[in-house]
């Protein structure tokens, strides 16, 4: 059986403690391969190592970085179908989705920031005839990246291009429920030549290996996508010792449908928005709220198209809605259908787990499943599911649909469907999320900020933010 090794100082090695944990396919429920058990004797050798490479790599030529970079893009797009099957395997995502989403974003964002430092620049400012000011931007040191199990590849080359682009270091975790493809590309980065130490990843689990890099003295920066819960965690460790943060968290993202709606669209797009990657997208549109004149006639429509969604073995094309990415969070989106129904809500499709037959007996399927006559405040409508799971209401005003939109402690996206031009800039301005789609989903010119409000996250991922984000500016003012 595969054992995944740690990459640390260029080289791929076995955990310290020499111990290993089982990895899933969830799509058949079984282990598959193992995963280092590691530690902070793990994340120590990888400081060491990441310490070792930084005064070199710090000052690599932006040119001699983006080379190195864009190298690991062509990898990675020269890999795309291993790695689309690894990661489709280890997430029961559907493969067309890796192929289509995943891969191909993990390749761009390498690209991206490996372009990006080629056109950067900082400000000067001129005081007449009295001084000059100008503002350099340095690499802050090393680098802790962590992320989850969503979008493995592609969450976790977000946080790490932009870091080493911008002259820093990095020690990565990626989820331990995971972690496939980040292994596979540190064997890109060796076969690319990145230098030993720029890039060390470290596999395990939160406890052990994750609060090891965000209470490192040596780690002043941490970048994390993950639960709320997980990003309280951190923070209470990274704030007293004045780390720069950034947090993506969760999101219970409102998706309003107006009557005025273009109707097949809304209905064709909400269907993606709600069941995409199993519903295990941070933006995914959980809540529901239509417009009571068209309500039945989207309710009916909206289930039609769900009902039509196969649920089944991530391998097959036709596949849309893959396996549950680990026992417990099925069990945990399971625990919140059962508590959508003591809360009074009726199922309209959907509800249950799926048992496949043959060696997807034992995977972990769940329907999508539609719910309705919730209330705006229960615990379904205001808690991440993060699963196949949507609620949907009618309403009758704009404040009543702001009201029940920005209800939740989360602010991270929104979705509006009109096409009253007017009403949708004004819906949109009074929205709380960091990201609002007016008749659209998930379409995003990567060069802007990504992140949300309220308990969805702190600090901008993604776009040049991101090269700010990982380096730390000063301003030098002298006298002429
Ligand atoms: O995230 P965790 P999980 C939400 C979603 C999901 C919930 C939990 O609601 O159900 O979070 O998912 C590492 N110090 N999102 O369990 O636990 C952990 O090893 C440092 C939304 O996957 O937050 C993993 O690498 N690190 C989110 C990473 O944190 C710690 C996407 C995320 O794990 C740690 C995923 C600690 N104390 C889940 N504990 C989004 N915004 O997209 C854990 N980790």
């Amino acid at each position: 059986m595969k054992k995944l090794m740690n990459y640390i100082g260029g080289e791929l090695i076995a955990p310290q403690s020499g111990n290993y944990f089982d990895n899933y396919n969830p799509a058949f429920g079984e282990v598959y391969s193992q995963i280092p058990d590691s530690d902070s004797a793990d994340v120590e050798l990888a400081v060491k190592a990441a310490e070792k490479a930084f005064p070199a790599w710090s000052v690599t030529p932006a040119s001699e970085r983006s080379k190195i970079l864009v190298k690991i893009a062509d990898l990675i797009d020269d890999n795309l179908e291993q790695l689309a099957l690894a990661e489709s395997i280890d997430n029961g995502k559907p493969l067309k989705l890796a192929k289509i989403v995943d891969i191909p974003r993990a390749s761009h964002n390498f690209r991206f920031y490996a372009t990006g430092i080629l056109h950067n620049h900082t400000a000067a400012h001129a005081m007449e005839d009295t001084a000059i000011n100008y503002t350099l931007r340095h690499p802050i040191g090393i680098a802790g990246c962590i992320s989850p199990w969503n979008l493995p590849l592609y969450l976790f080359t977000w946080k790490i291009a932009p870091a080493l682009a911008s002259g820093n270091c990095v020690v990565a975790k990626p989820s331990e429920i995971t972690p496939m493809t980040a292994f596979l590309l540190s064997e890109l980065c060796i076969k690319a030549g990145l230098p030993a130490g720029v890039l060390n990843i470290i596999h395990g689990t939160g406890p052990k290996v994750g609060s090891a890099i965000t209470s490192h003295k040596d780690i002043p920066v941490i970048s994390f996508t993950g639960g709320t819960k997980t990003g309280e965690e951190i923070s209470r460790v990274a704030a007293p010792m004045f780390k720069k943060l950034s947090l993506e968290l969760g999101g219970k993202n409102p998706n309003i449908i107006f009557a005025d709606c273009d109707f097949a669209d809304a209905v064709k797009t909400s269907v993606h928005s709600a069941f995409s990657n199993q519903g295990e997208i941070c933006l995914c549109g959980s809540r529901m709220f239509v417009e009571r004149s068209i309500y039945d006639s989207f309710v009916r429509a909206f289930v039609e198209s769900v009902k039509g969604l196969k649920v089944g073995d991530p391998l097959e094309p036709d596949t849309r809605v893959g396996a549950i990415v680990s026992k417990q969070h099925y069990e945990k989106i399971l625990s919140y259908i059962s508590l959508a129904k003591e809360e009074g809500g009726r199922v309209l499709c959907g509800g249950s787990k799926i048992q496949l037959d043959g060696k997807l007996s034992g995977g972990w399927y769940i329907e999508p499943t539609i719910i309705e006559g919730l209330s705006y405040n229960c615990r379904t409508n205001q808690e991440e599911i993060f699963g196949p799971v949507v609620t949907i209401m009618p309403f009758d005003s704009e404040e009543e649909v702001l009201g029940y939109a920005n209800s939740t402690r989360y602010g991270l996206a929104s979705i509006i469907w009109t096409q009253n031009l007017k009403r949708a800039h004004r819906v949109a301005s009074k929205l709380h999320s960091g990201i609002v789609w007016i008749n659209c989903w998930l379409l995003r010119d990567l060069r802007t900020p990504f992140g949300g409000m309220k308990q969805s996250g702190v600090g901008r991922e993604g776009g040049f933010e991101a090269l700010d984000f990982f380096t730390e500016e000063k301003n030098i003012c002298v006298k002429l």
